[in-house]
């Protein structure tokens, strides 16, 4: 088998609003961008699909505090039951630069603390697709554990913004970080998180930065030109025992399919002597050329390629579905990436 995915409709009922250009929309992030890797998929016919087994909450709360779990849970019945106008919670106001912040008990001031960004809200189906997200990405590290060669998660919502404590950039449960601590429960010596999204994975960093056991990388928009803005650049390279455990490879907006393929081997070779025994890969495909809110220039054709060269690593690998919002695209280029590696 080329490759095990893990997927369920847990996701359907998550439709929230962004603040986008200065008005309230609807989410890029909707339910047709998972429809469109399902269709791929199946069209494709090649690999075995599997639902999840049912999310071990311990394993949540290993990566984000209680506090933040419980929070999540709770905030959509609590907002309704405050009465606000709007259909999906969101703050506005955030701890400014060098605030101490303690934690307020007002859901409005919880709203503030546990995001970073206006870009996604929570809504009734928020908690219920985050945790079946979460699902998957469990379900496939456990199968990759079990001895499977490498599976997908195809996880909405995305996870790799989510950071121990805050929502933002459509994330909730950070998916890849909850993969990655799955295999290390496993018996994974060291694992490594390869994140290919266009955006840096702010969330799986701040999750892991102090750890040498779960190694972070990733090759991104630069974040002086584009979101997340205040993390993901090259001087980030971790603290304490996770000192040099953290690579980040910023690039400039437009790049080709050529430079990015340069940043991927510098990215391999600092992965390949890190003594990682398992990869988790973070699989945004928002790099290409045609997608509406990001700005690389990766044709269709550099897909294959991708998982292609990731296969050459030699390493069970998890592959967790973060973004991409070409949703005519989206699932034709996962399943290139999934397939090139499932070939190579
Ligand atoms: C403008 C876009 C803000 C940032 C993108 C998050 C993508 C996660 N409203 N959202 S892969
Ligand atoms: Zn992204």
């Amino acid at each position: 088998m080329e490759m095990l995915v893990v997927r369920s409709d847990a996701h359907r009922h998550h439709h929230c609003l962004e603040l986008d250009g200065g008005a309230l929309v609807d989410s890029w992030d909707t339910p047709v961008r998972a429809e469109s890797v399902d269709r791929a998929v199946d069209a494709f016919g090649r690999f075995e699909c599997i639902g999840p087994d049912p999310l071990d909450r311990g394993l949540i709360e290993a990566v984000h505090t209680s506090d933040y779990v419980v929070f999540l849970e709770e905030a959509y019945d609590r907002w309704v039951g405050a009465g606000h106008a709007g259909p999906c919670a969101m703050g506005f106001g955030w701890p400014g630069r060098g605030a101490k912040p303690r934690r307020p008990h007002d859901l409005l001031g919880q709203l503030g603390y546990h995001s970073f960004a206006a870009d996604c809200s929570i809504g009734p189906g928020t908690w219920a697709a985050a945790v079946g997200s979460a699902a998957l990405a469990q379900t496939a590290a456990d199968r990759v554990a079990d001895g499977v060669r490498s599976a997908f998660a195809r996880c909405r919502p995305p996870g790799h913004h989510a950071m121990r404590d805050q929502f933002g950039g459509y994330c909730y449960l950070n998916n890849a970080a909850v993969a990655a601590q799955r295999l290390r429960r496993r018996g994974a010596g060291r694992v490594a998180i390869l994140d290919v999204d266009y955006h840096h994975g702010n969330g799986t960093q701040d999750i892991f930065y102090d750890r040498d056991d779960i190694l972070y990388c990733s090759i991104h928009c630069d974040p002086l030109a584009e979101f997340p803005f205040f993390f993901g650049h090259a001087e980030e390279t971790g603290t304490g025992e996770g000192t040099g455990r953290n690579f980040n490879l910023p690039l400039p907006r437009g790049t080709t399919t050529d430079a990015w393929f340069e940043a991927l081997e510098h990215a391999l070779e600092w992965i390949e002597p890190s003594g990682c025994d398992h990869l988790v890969v973070s699989l945004g495909v928002d790099t290409f050329e045609a997608d509406p809110i990001s700005h690389f220039r990766l044709g269709c054709d550099a897909f294959a390629p991708m998982g292609e060269r990731i296969a050459q690593l030699g390493l069970p690998t998890v592959f967790v579905l973060e973004g991409g919002y070409a949703s005519d695209e989206l699932g034709d280029n996962v399943v290139s990436v999934l397939h090139g590696f499932g070939s190579a």
